[in-house]
């Protein structure tokens, strides 16, 4: 029956901390992620919810990652994984809201009865939640909680403590996976490294990687965890000369601290330390590894940033050929989905060079990566460096069983089904990723700046706007348009029209209490003054600056 009593006397062991007045904990695009401080009864409630969403899928694996991703060491969080290794479904985000914000141990014993009769969840039946962390200090204390929660509810756990996040996802699927037509690999760390080997070899095709790559590790999970992975890769077969830097995983402050993807992206710089060698291959993971970026360090020019754009870009423009070479052009659709903080010159070049089709969704993963799964071939990246290429079914079993022609069409058919398994399917996976591009890269035989030199970047600046209250922003059109407050849009139409190849949006953060305004024109100057006329206008109906 229910386990009202052993939820009341765990919880009491692991409570909820009250938020300010009027403040909610909300389920939000990374799940619940603030100061670790605030996140232990959280992770409890969690639990509850993990174990609820089991047994509603009849027992199939849920899986809880705990990590703050790119933010600094002292905050935390938390986030559900669906049985496939996609983000929690969407619907579910306000039952997790409602267990979280119960405000006693009485209420939430109850919310937890109520879902279950709502839902339909049999209590009775078998549950199973897999767990994993990042390397912040609090994440032992959080998991802690978390495994209190699935005993309270009789739900059997497996700890697979440090994980990179996409390891995670790729854990969960291989779980439900098992044993069946589908399975997705080996239910194991040591299972993930195989088949990403395996397929980073197959893929390779003993073609030459030039030179040296140097891996900003961030000094998070994904240091130990690529360090790992090198091991795996027969030297014999592919020469991968990798220089992992930022891996100390134990001071904790250093976690994200001046190095790593985020930091790259948003101070368009490389990391100052280790001074960077100019000329060297290098790029970024961020601290739980699912977001790349690629840079390198001009001696003549400078810096130079390859962006989730340009690994888009790159691949969509690999596969297209690698179809194209396998005759299935016509039987394969392949789609790239981008989000409006997309440059528009990748944008052109992928719809108008690689003539491909290119959909805008919301910012958000759950977002691109569900327009995704409707191509055969869905190519989806954050311009911040998360994404992946996802391949349908069909697409596999194409690879498998079209007999080729030609020793160059058994060579693409080879290739496309070794990307396949290259390529993290369940979620954007850094390390995954950075394979895809170095194979991208050895096939074309190129250097980090001949892939930059397939298009020029427009001009773009990205400015954070304080206002009174965001939520009277709202937008249409995956965000490239307000349709509230009144009036804001035309204004901001109004500005745009005086620049050339200019185009800007405004949105409210999913993230933090602010607004983002996006904007790009033909030159620096002016990509910068339209931004900060449009912040002025989003700062003038957001209730003025705070
Ligand atoms: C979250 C999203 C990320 C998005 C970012 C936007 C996931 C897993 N993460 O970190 O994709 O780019 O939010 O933040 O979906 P913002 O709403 O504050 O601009
Ligand atoms: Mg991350």
């Amino acid at each position: 029956m229910a386990h009202d009593e052993q939820i009341l006397a765990a919880s009491q062991k692991h409570p909820i901390k009250p938020l300010d007045k009027g403040q909610l904990y909300k389920y939000g695009t990374a799940g619940f992620r603030m100061n670790a401080d605030l996140l232990e009864g959280v992770t409890f409630r969690v639990g509850l919810l993990a174990s609820l969403r089991s047994r509603k899928l009849g027992g199939q694996a849920i899986g809880v990652m705990v990590t703050a991703s790119h933010n600094p060491a002292v905050d935390n969080g938390v986030k559900v994984v669906d049985p496939m290794g996609e983000m929690l479904e969407q619907d579910w985000e306000k039952f997790a809201t409602a267990l979280v914000n119960a405000p006693s141990d009485d209420d939430l014993v109850k919310t937890y009865n109520k879902l279950a009769t709502d839902l339909k969840i049999n209590l009775n039946i078998p549950a199973k939640v897999i767990y994993g962390r990042d390397t912040r200090p609090s994440g032992h204390t959080l998991v802690t909680a978390l495994a209190a929660a699935l005993d309270a509810t009789k739900t059997e756990h497996v700890d697979y403590k440090l994980l990179t996040t996409p390891q995670l996802h790729y854990l969960v699927r291989a779980t439900n996976s098992e044993g069946t037509p589908m399975s997705y690999g080996k239910v194991s760390e040591a299972g993930y490294y195989e088949k990403l080997a395996t397929a980073f070899v197959r893929a390779m095709k003993g073609k030459k990687i030039e030179g040296q790559l140097v891996v900003d590790c961030a000094n998070g999970v994904g240091g130990p965890k690529l360090t790992e992975f090198l091991k795996y890769i027969p030297k014999d077969k592919v020469n991968f000369d990798v220089k992992v830097v930022n891996d100390d995983v134990l001071r904790p402050e250093v976690l994200n601290l001046d190095c790593g993807a985020d930091f790259v992206k948003t101070k368009q710089r490389a990391p100052p330390s280790p001074k960077p060698r100019p000329g060297v291959r290098s790029c970024s993971l961020d601290g739980d590894a699912d977001r790349l970026m690629y840079y390198w360090v001009d001696p003549e020019t400078g810096f130079f940033m390859l962006d989730g754009d340009r690994i888009s870009s790159l691949a969509a423009s690999f596969i297209g050929e690698l179809v194209e070479a396998a005759n299935l052009k016509d039987s394969l659709r392949i789609g790239v989905v981008q989000t409006a903080y997309a440059n528009g010159a990748s944008t052109n070049y992928i719809t108008q060079h690689l003539r491909l089709p290119v959909v805008c969704t919301p910012t958000g993963v759950k977002h691109l990566h569900h327009v995704a799964q409707g191509y055969d071939i869905g190519v989806y990246f954050e311009a911040n460096g998360h994404g992946t290429v996802l391949f349908s079914n069909d697409a596999l079993s194409t690879f498998k069983n079209t007999s080729p022609q030609s020793p160059a069409q058994k060579d693409a058919l080879d290739t496309l089904s070794a990307m396949a398994d290259l390529i993290n399917q369940t979620v954007g996976d850094a390390i995954s990723d950075m394979l895809m591009v170095e194979v991208i890269l050895a096939h074309k035989g190129w250097s980090l700046r001949d892939w930059a030199m397939t298009y020029t970047d427009l001009p773009n600046r990205l400015v954070r706007v304080e206002v009174g209250n965001k939520d009277l922003f709202a937008t249409t059109d995956a965000e490239r348009r307000l349709s509230s407050p009144e009036g804001a849009q035309e204004e901001i139409d109004y500005e745009v029209k005086k620049y050339k190849d200019a185009r800007s949006f405004a949105r409210a953060s999913g993230t933090e209490n602010a607004c983002r305004v996006y904007a790009e024109a033909a030159t620096r100057s002016e990509a910068n003054e339209l931004a900060e006329r449009v912040a002025r206008i989003i700062e003038r109906y957001g209730g003025g600056g705070l």
